[in-house]
């Protein structure tokens, strides 16, 4: 084994595929800062990835996503599976905001060998925060984690980029988290796979399920009903309950052969969104770059030039693009 931040290549695939808690920590580490080091390991690793089942967790701030994870991890070890967590806290410019609250809640499992978690904030993530989130479950994946979960704060859509890699999506609500109850009303928030209303100490947990209920019955048409449970996270209550829900999503992707089919659809999407995010900063990059571009956005606002003659022409300078559809830039 190679020494101390003596990694290469080779030695820090191997590393990874061995499970070494040093190589992992240092991949995903290069990862978070899109290291060209850790684009050589993903691209070696990733024909052997694939095994793992990542289960997203998502949710307003403070609902307890943390608590439920580490409930979770200590129900999923106690059937001696190895687990990796990524928690992903996009309103964070530094990990460690986020590492403090999760080294308190997932303290517990910190000493399990089995067990690999991580934090990411934004820092640093010229790829993007969605980017990162993959290449770190490909990593843990390429460990041998047979189950990793992703935690992220999700009140609509910022979110869908980083959970949109889950092949099962846990949202986790509260009592009075009424926002998110709106957000799915009005299809902001996408109908997750499985509904936890944590903190169900809480007197008002019975209404949010009635709330609840009565928003998923508008959704019909899809094969599966998503189920919700009654969860409180830190004594552990109805923790089993939810993990057989998400065993029994996981069961039904696989059974009817949507498992491959979102994971197709999930790579490809996610292929894409890195892709148009790249283009986009190459974009405004070279218009920042080049004065006759910028000439153009002035001329634009100065209401001499048309926007889409703006458009046109700079898609041409940039891209070489000609088609004159000025709608294509809008990569989001
Ligand atoms: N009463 C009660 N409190 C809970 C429960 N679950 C979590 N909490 C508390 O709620 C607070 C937030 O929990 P976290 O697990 O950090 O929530 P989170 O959703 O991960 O929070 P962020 O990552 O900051 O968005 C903590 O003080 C927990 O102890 C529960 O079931 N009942
Ligand atoms: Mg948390």
């Amino acid at each position: 084994m190679a020494a101390r931040r003596d990694f290469t290549r080779e030695s820090l695939a191997a590393g990874v595929r061995a499970g070494d808690r040093r190589a992992l920590a240092r991949a995903i580490t290069l990862v978070e800062n899109s290291e060209p080091l850790a684009y050589d390991v993903v691209r070696d690793l990733y024909p052997e990835t694939g095994n793992a089942y990542a289960i997203g967790i998502t949710g307003p701030p403070g609902v307890g996503k943390s608590s439920l994870i580490s409930a979770l991890v200590r129900h999923v070890r106690g059937q001696q599976r190895s687990v990796g967590v990524v928690s992903v806290d996009p309103s964070s410019p530094f990990s460690q905001g986020a590492l403090l609250g999760d080294r308190i809640r997932l303290a517990d499992h910190f000493l399990d060998p089995e067990v690999f978690i991580r934090s990411m904030g934004s820092r640093g993530h010229l790829g993007g925060l969605a980017e990162a989130t993959l290449q770190a479950l490909l990593v843990l994946d390429a460990a041998g984690k047979e189950l990793v979960f992703l935690e992220t704060v999700g009140t609509g859509q910022g979110e869908v980029e980083v959970i949109g890699i889950a092949d099962t999506v846990v949202l986790v609500l509260m009592p009075g988290s009424g926002d998110s109850i709106q957000a799915l009303k009005a299809g902001i928030m996408e109908i997750p796979d499985v509904i936890a209303i944590n903190k169900s100490d809480h007197p008002a947990a019975k209404t949010m399920l009635n709330e609840v209920r009565s928003v998923l019955s508008l959704d019909t048409g899809r094969g599966w009903k998503p189920p919700i449970v009654l969860t409180e996270a830190v004594r552990g209550e109805h923790v089993p309950e939810l993990w057989e829900k998400v065993e029994e999503h996981r069961a039904f992707l696989e059974q009817s052969g949507q498992l491959e089919e979102r994971r197709r659809a999930n790579l490809a999407r996610e292929v894409f969104a890195v892709a148009a995010s790249r283009a986009s900063r190459h974009l405004q990059q070279a218009v920042a770059d080049d004065d006759e571009l910028r000439r153009l956005l002035a001329e634009v606002q100065a209401r001499e030039l048309d926007p889409l003659t703006a458009v046109r022409e700079i898609l041409e300078k940039v891209f070489r693009i000609n088609d004159g559809d000025g709608d294509r830039t809008r990569a989001s």
